[in-house]
């Protein structure tokens, strides 16, 4: 008897315990599907952090941002009424492009050109900007990467605004508060629309009256200084500076200097080094370094999204100094007519966290009001019904990612703590973070304010800022096909909700 009803019992015990593994996978992949519309304050895993400022929030509703009486819509959070400064029109589209003699490929263009017009303010400046969608195709919009715009004008789909649809418009107001560089990019499927070229740079210039962070030496250059906005952007395996391949040259007598706008559009690291010269890393993602020292033989690697602004001087015996871009392509600094030749890229790089000589922060990060864990991760699972090893956010994947809850005003410190295995350029919108520390050693120089913070495998930063620009900013990995796989989380004011919807059939894709 036993011998017969065995192999039926086996069968049930291997049913069972197939169904014991099978039945768990299958929620888990019914659980990991996005829905096909969702609002970002729905999904997130919302984290008050640790700090005096979390008790206030006791008993606050959580999702949804508070009760609707109370609530500012994301589209309230606008600039001041009346006559922009600056006003023009930006026009995207798909077309082909030239980017050497007969060599073409399809990209998007602004105005007709990849990179777009520079749009140029002066600190201070109310800028009005028209973005219309002639022809590219899935709907399109302007972030101002690096600028603290109104959350209102933040150009992110799905949290922000809709994106706009080929035929659409809408319009972006912001003042342009600080002066430096910066880039605008479409913030709609965007690990495409950037790749393909729909971005510009962004150059305020400061206010007359500003005092420059250089000292009195830089100033004295900077008087002369001939302005270069290079902006760098791969299409395909092509390195292009301001559209152009190759090098880039700047006219300047012996003696003169070029401050050098370094933009990096692409996914990864750009290393940028000086040959024939030294030079002065003037400013970092749009703020002045404190007391930056001439240096030589050194790289300045610059994180995906990020700026660094070089000044660099022409030789006296009138040879060329050559701002290398990655290697393949440089902007060269000299008379007319000057040669020169690519060098190596020295093996010593540039440590912001040295550079420079401290200042006051305007904050003060050992009393914060509240403390965030930024823990990136990769771990087998399901993302959106896709089996695999996906990045994860203090353990969560999209969407369930983490909803930073603070207030306005909030002295705000958060540890960044990358354990996934690769690096990751950090982007936290409409806020500038000040490095504290990196793996527990203290910043010992100019102050360190970047919105784009390149932190390798292994890294821990520790980083502060003020909440001061309410909003629901995206707070998330600048390699952007990172970002399409989920490596994003959001920054939420308390009370700020959104009217727009992401989702497979919303029409709005950020990443
Ligand atoms: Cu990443």
């Amino acid at each position: 008897m036993t011998a017969e009803r065995s192999p039926v019992v086996r069968r049930v015990v291997a049913g069972l315990v197939a169904a014991a593994v099978v039945v768990p996978l299958v929620l888990l992949w019914q659980t990991s599907r996005a829905p096909g519309r969702f609002s970002v304050t729905e999904t997130g895993a919302f984290e008050r952090g640790s700090g005096p400022r979390t008790a206030t929030l006791e008993g606050h509703a959580g999702h949804g941002g508070g009760n609707a009486a109370t609530a500012t819509s994301v589209d309230a959070l606008v600039a001041p009424t009346g006559p922009a400064d600056v006003a023009l029109t930006l026009t995207a589209r798909a077309e082909r492009v030239e980017l050497a003699p007969g060599v073409t490929t399809d990209a998007y263009t602004v105005n007709g050109t990849t990179p777009g017009p520079t749009v140029r303010a002066v600190q201070g400046d109310l800028v009005e900007v028209t973005f219309v969608n002639e022809s590219v195709p899935g709907g399109a919009t302007l972030h101002w990467h690096g600028m603290d715009v109104p959350n209102a004008a933040d150009g992110v789909a799905g949290v922000t605004q809709d994106a706009v649809s080929v035929g659409g418009s809408h319009t972006y107001r912001f003042v342009a508060d600080d002066a430096g560089t910066y880039w605008y990019h479409s913030h709609q499927v965007s690990h495409e629309q950037v790749r393909k070229g729909l971005l510009g740079a962004v150059v305020v210039a400061p206010a007359d009256d500003a005092p420059t962070a250089g000292g009195p030496e830089v100033a004295r250059l900077l008087d002369d200084a001939v302005d270069v906005p290079a902006l760098v952007h791969r299409y395909g395996a092509r390195r292009t500076v301001q559209g152009t391949t190759g090098d880039l040259p700047v006219a300047v007598p012996p003696g003169t200097a070029a401050r050098v706008r370094v933009i990096n559009t692409d996914n990864g690291v750009l290393p940028v080094w000086v040959g024939g010269a030294g030079f002065r890393l003037l400013a970092v993602d749009g703020t002045d370094v404190h007391d930056p020292p001439e240096v030589r033989d050194r790289a300045v690697v610059v994180p995906a999204g990020g700026r660094a602004d070089l000044l660099v001087v022409a030789p006296a015996d009138g040879a060329a100094a050559r701002v290398e871009l990655g290697g393949s392509s440089a902007v060269v600094v000299g008379p007319d007519g000057a040669t020169s030749s690519p060098t190596r890229r020295p093996t010593a790089t540039l440590d912001l966290l040295t550079y420079g000589t401290p200042a006051p922060l305007g904050l003060d990060p050992a009393a914060p009001d509240r403390s965030f864990d930024y823990v990136i991760g990769r771990a087998p699972g399901f993302l959106d019904g896709k089996p695999g090893m996906h990045w994860t956010v203090n353990g969560h994947t999209y969407p369930d990612v983490p909803m930073f809850e603070v207030a306005r005003g909030d002295v705000v410190r958060m540890r960044i703590d990358n354990r996934s295995g690769t690096p990751h350029p950090m982007h936290l919108h409409g806020h500038h973070v000040v490095v504290l520390s990196r793996d527990g050693v203290a910043a010992s120089g100019s102050p360190w304010w970047t919105d784009s913070l390149e932190v390798a495998d292994g890294e821990v930063y520790d980083v502060a800022f003020v909440a001061d620009n309410p909003g629901i900013w995206m707070d998330h990995c600048h390699n952007l096909p990172h970002a399409t796989e989920g490596l994003v989380a959001h920054l939420m004011y308390t009370g700020v909700t959104t009217p727009y919807l992401l989702g497979h059939d919303s029409g709005n894709v950020p990443e």
